[in-house]
C-alpha cells in the first residue's frame, strides 16, 4: 500500500489514503500527525476497526477521556460516546438533541473544561444515503480576518463559557450535571504546538467577555461570530463508512450539517482527547 496524503480544502483540510492505522507504527505516524497540525482537520479513509482499536488510535494523539453527557456514552466503554444511537424515543418521537447534536451552530468542543479537549475524532460505522455531511472552518483564518484595533482590544481579554453557554443547561447533559460552572479562556489563544493564533470562540458556549459589561460583551460576542469562517478556510466533510476524521478544537470550529433523513442510520464512535498536560507527562515518567 502507498500511504498518500493530500490535501483537501483551502487552509484546511488533509486526507491520507493506503494506511491501516492498526498497524502503523511510530515513523509512519509523525507525518500524519504533522499534517493534522498543518491543515486542522485529518481524515483517514477505509478503516475497518473494532472498538478497542479506534481507542487505541485515538490515544496516539493525547488521552481519551469520557465526554460529560453520560446519557450517550457506550454502556461499557464510557470513552466512546455513541452519535444517532436512540434517536428515536419509545413513542416513536424524533430525539431532535441526539438526531440535531452539533448542528445547532459553529463551535469548537470542550470550552466548557478547565482544561478544553485538544481533540475530537470520530469513526463512521454508518452513512445516510444524502446529508449528514459535517463543517468545518479554521481557527486561525478567523484570527487573521480581525482588524487591528479587535486584535489589539482582545489582546489578554479571557472569555467566560459553561456547557450551555447563555441558555443555560443542555438536553443532552444529566439533571445533577446542569449545574455548569464557566471557565476562562483567552479568547485569542495561542496554539501549543505550532505557535500559530487563533480566535478561540465558541457562540453556543460563551457566557460573557469578562471585564465588559452585558452590553459591551453581546456586541464583542455578536460582531466575533461574524468573522467565524472565512470563504477561502472551510472544508465540508462527505462521510463515507470506514472513515476516521479527527479535527483540533485549538483552532478551528465545525458543526454538523444535521440534514439527512431520520429514519436513516448515521452512527459514530466518537472520543474526546486532551493534552497531555505537565501532570500527565510528570504521572508518565
Ligand atoms: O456529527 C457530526 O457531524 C459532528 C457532531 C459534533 O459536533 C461533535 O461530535 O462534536
Ligand atoms: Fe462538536
Amino acid at each position: 500500500m502507498m500511504v498518500e496524503i493530500r490535501r483537501m480544502g483551502p487552509q484546511i483540510g488533509v486526507e491520507v489514503t493506503g494506511v491501516d492505522v492498526k498497524t502503523l507504527d511510530d515513523s509512519g505516524f509523525a507525518p500524519i500527525y504533522q499534517a493534522w497540525l498543518d491543515y486542522n482537520i485529518l481524515v483517514v479513509r477505509g478503516q475497518e476497526l473494532e472498538m478497542q482499536d479506534f481507542l487505541h488510535y485515538s490515544r496516539r494523539f493525547g488521552p481519551v477521556v469520557p465526554h460529560p453527557s453520560k446519557s450517550t456514552r457506550h454502556p461499557e466503554t464510557p470513552e466512546i460516546t455513541m452519535l444517532g444511537i436512540n434517536k428515536f424515543d419509545a413513542d416513536g418521537n424524533l430525539n431532535d438533541a441526539i438526531y440535531r447534536r452539533g448542528a445547532e451552530g459553529w463551535h469548537t468542543d470542550g470550552a466548557y473544561n478547565q482544561q478544553p479537549f485538544k481533540a475530537t475524532q470520530l469513526y463512521a460505522l454508518a452513512v445516510p444515503s444524502r446529508g449528514g455531511d459535517t463543517l468545518f472552518a479554521n481557527g486561525y483564518a478567523a484570527y487573521d480576518a480581525l482588524p487591528e484595533p479587535l486584535k489589539r482590544r482582545l489582546d489578554g481579554v479571557m472569555g467566560a463559557f459553561s456547557y450551555g453557554g447563555r441558555r443555560g443547561g443542555s438536553p443532552l447533559l444529566d439533571k445533577q450535571d446542569q449545574d455548569w460552572r464557566p471557565v476562562f479562556h483567552p479568547i485569542i489563544r495561542t496554539h501549543p504546538e505550532t505557535g500559530r493564533k487563533s480566535l478561540y470562540f465558541d457562540p453556543g458556549k460563551i457566557v460573557d467577555i469578562v471585564g465588559c459589561d452585558r452590553a459591551e460583551s453581546d456586541a464583542l460576542i455578536a460582531k466575533l461570530k461574524g468573522y467565524m469562517i472565512q470563504p477561502d478556510a472551510e472544508y465540508r466533510h462527505k462521510w463515507r463508512k470506514g472513515d476516521i476524521v479527527i479535527w483540533d478544537n485549538r483552532c478551528s470550529y465545525h458543526k454538523a450539517a444535521g440534514d439527512y433523513p431520520p429514519e436513516e442510520d448515521r452512527i459514530h464512535w466518537r472520543v474526546s482527547i486532551n493534552d497531555y498536560g505537565v501532570e500527565a507527562r510528570e504521572a508518565a515518567e
